[in-house]
């Protein structure tokens, strides 16, 4: 078995839990936040056997859109100084960041 962690844009969050649900697949949502745009975003907890894995990897790369987002500079008063930057920048976000991770033990008690 595997636990899938996905962390997809929230404007995807909707139509990808909706297909999850559709096609039989047990997912927990959750949000969360970027921590470098400091941003909402959502997290998927999905527990799936082994033969379902790259099923899972297609819903989820035909629902997740790619975005470029442009953040302005930010002050080094309002923000720590690591994360201080002068000029704008441009990031790409996703489509999504997936982690597969082996279960060692899957109980409902
Ligand atoms: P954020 O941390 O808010 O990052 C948003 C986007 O900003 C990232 O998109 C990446 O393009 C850019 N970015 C992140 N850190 C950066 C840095 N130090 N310098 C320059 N650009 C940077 P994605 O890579 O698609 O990540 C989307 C979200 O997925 C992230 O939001 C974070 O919540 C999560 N994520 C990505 N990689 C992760 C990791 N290795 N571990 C845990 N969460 C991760």
């Amino acid at each position: 078995m595997k636990m899938m962690i996905a962390i997809v844009h929230d404007h995807d969050a909707h139509i990808l839990l909706d297909v999850l649900n559709k096609e039989g697949f047990k997912a927990t949502k959750m949000a969360s936040t970027g921590g470098f745009l400091r941003e909402g975003n959502t997290t998927f907890i999905i527990g799936t056997d082994n033969q379902h894995v790259e099923q899972l990897l297609d819903i989820i790369k035909e629902n997740c859109k790619s975005r470029k987002k442009t953040i302005a500079p930010m002050s080094p008063i309002a923000n720590s100084l690591e994360s201080y930057y002068s000029f704008p920048m441009q990031v790409q976000i996703g489509g999504a960041t997936v982690f597969i991770i082996d279960v060692e033990q899957f109980l409902k008690i």
